[in-house]
């Protein structure tokens, strides 16, 4: 009779264990479904954008769950995984090129973006229209950052006479392309001296530029930041023409200026001998800035800041039609070695004026380009990108005159 019992008992309790067991497990399946589901909510819909267009964020919760999302490992609608490292596709644009900047994006999108999520930060010296963020943001389903720019950032150049600049936009009226254009010279000086340091960017470490209206050609089956990182790259191309004369006709004679007071901003080796002629002057040569890659340790390096306030002085921004395009390009030739620039060739590109098409066929495989019409082809200043070599600091100063 007691052992019936004990039995009966021993029965219970068993049940009993098991029944708590049982509970607890499904417990956790819930759980971790949850916590699958909210991880998915965060890749596939960050939620609104939440950062103003100043760049301040307004709702600190949702801010730290998109950066979560940006820096954190990705996984794209294709399945692909990857680690995004902290940089983002950045434009300045207007309003009115809402279409260009779409088709551009769309573009990135399906050649590369689509695989990792890299954020977009669209900036605009006027506020962005409603529709125009709307618009923008349907292209991708991660929040895309709008930005304003400040007074300082966007517009005159302080050491420089209004009434003097309003003469020489008569003047170079018919010289040259944008030769009148108030805004025009706003714009190159703000992305020579000032998109680095905008807030929506000041904490990035690289940036891809991209503009309205351009196109990319091919399959892009990696990650170009990490590519800069892992090589040690600051500065990456696609296009390099030669700049009309006309809009620099000073900015050598002020960088000569600069490198002879400030010897020692200069690092012992560079890849200078990249933008010299044969009379050891500005070539003329530059990386079209409206695709660059960039580490953007470069930009705010002490040399750099130095080498722009001293340009933003001598007024020739206004003066003249000192584009950021050249300015970029002496840096990087002045503060970079060969091997830390590095050619995009497999980025087929276009830009109204030129494009860039891969010729080597391993590269042309995945491009809807067409060599023939490549500019890079014969390209003088691409062909000194290839055959130039580093030149020590002396070598410089000698080769300036300097020493
Ligand atoms: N918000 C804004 N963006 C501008 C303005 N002017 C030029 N941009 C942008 O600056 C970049 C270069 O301008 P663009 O007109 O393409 O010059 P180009 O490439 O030298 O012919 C592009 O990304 C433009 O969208 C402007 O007045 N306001
Ligand atoms: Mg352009």
């Amino acid at each position: 009779m007691w052992s019936r019992n004990w039995t009966k008992i021993a029965i219970g309790l068993g049940l009993l264990v098991l029944a708590v067991f049982t509970i607890s497990k499904f417990e956790q399946v819930i759980q971790l479904t949850s916590n699958l589901q909210s991880s998915s909510t965060v890749i596939t819909n960050p939620g609104k954008n939440n950062l103003d267009q100043n760049g301040s964020n307004n709702n600190n919760n949702n801010v730290n769950q998109d950066k979560s999302l940006l820096h954190g490992n990705a996984t794209s609608s294709n399945g692909h995984s990857s680690e995004l490292l902290n940089a983002a596709i950045v434009s300045l644009v207007r309003n009115e090129n809402l279409e260009g900047i779409r088709r551009t994006i769309r573009q990135v999108e399906d050649r590369f973006n689509k695989n990792y999520g890299y954020r977009y930060i669209l900036l605009n010296d006027v506020p962005f229209t409603d529709h125009f963020k709307k618009r923008v943001q349907a292209i991708v389903n991660r929040p895309i950052e709008f930005g304003l720019l400040d007074k300082e950032s966007w517009g005159y150049s302080p050491y420089v006479e209004e009434e003097i600049v309003k003469q020489k936009l008569k003047e170079n009226k018919d010289k040259y392309i944008y030769g009148e254009s108030l805004s025009y010279r706003f714009m190159c000086r703000f992305q020579s001296g000032f998109i680095h340091k905008h807030p929506l960017l000041k904490d990035l470490d690289f940036y891809w530029r991209i503009e309205p209206d351009v196109d990319y050609y091919c399959e892009m089956p990696y990650d170009p930041f990490k590519l800069m990182k892992d090589n040690k790259y600051k500065y990456g191309f696609n296009i390099a023409p030669p700049e009309k004369s006309e809009t620099v006709k000073t900015l050598w004679k002020t960088t000569r200026e600069w490198i002879k007071d400030n010897i020692d901003l200069l690092p012992e080796k560079s890849f200078a001998s990249l933008i010299l002629n044969e009379k050891n002057e500005y070539n003329m040569c530059h990386f079209w800035s409206n695709f660059e890659i960039v580490d953007l340790s470069l930009y705010r390096s002490p040399a750099y800041e130095s080498y722009f306030q001293h340009l933003d002085r001598a007024g020739g921004f206004f003066y003249e039609r000192w584009g950021d395009a050249p300015i970029h390009s002496i840096a990087a030739a002045l503060f970079l070695t060969k091997d830390q620039i590095h050619w995009y060739e497999d980025v087929g590109y276009h830009h109204p004026g030129y494009e860039h098409c891969p010729i080597p066929e391993e590269l042309n495989n995945k491009c809807l380009c067409n060599v023939d019409k490549s500019f890079t082809k014969n390209s003088h200043c691409q062909r000194m990108y290839k055959e130039q070599k580093d030149i020590t600091r002396d070598e410089l100063l000698k080769r300036l005159n300097i020493i």
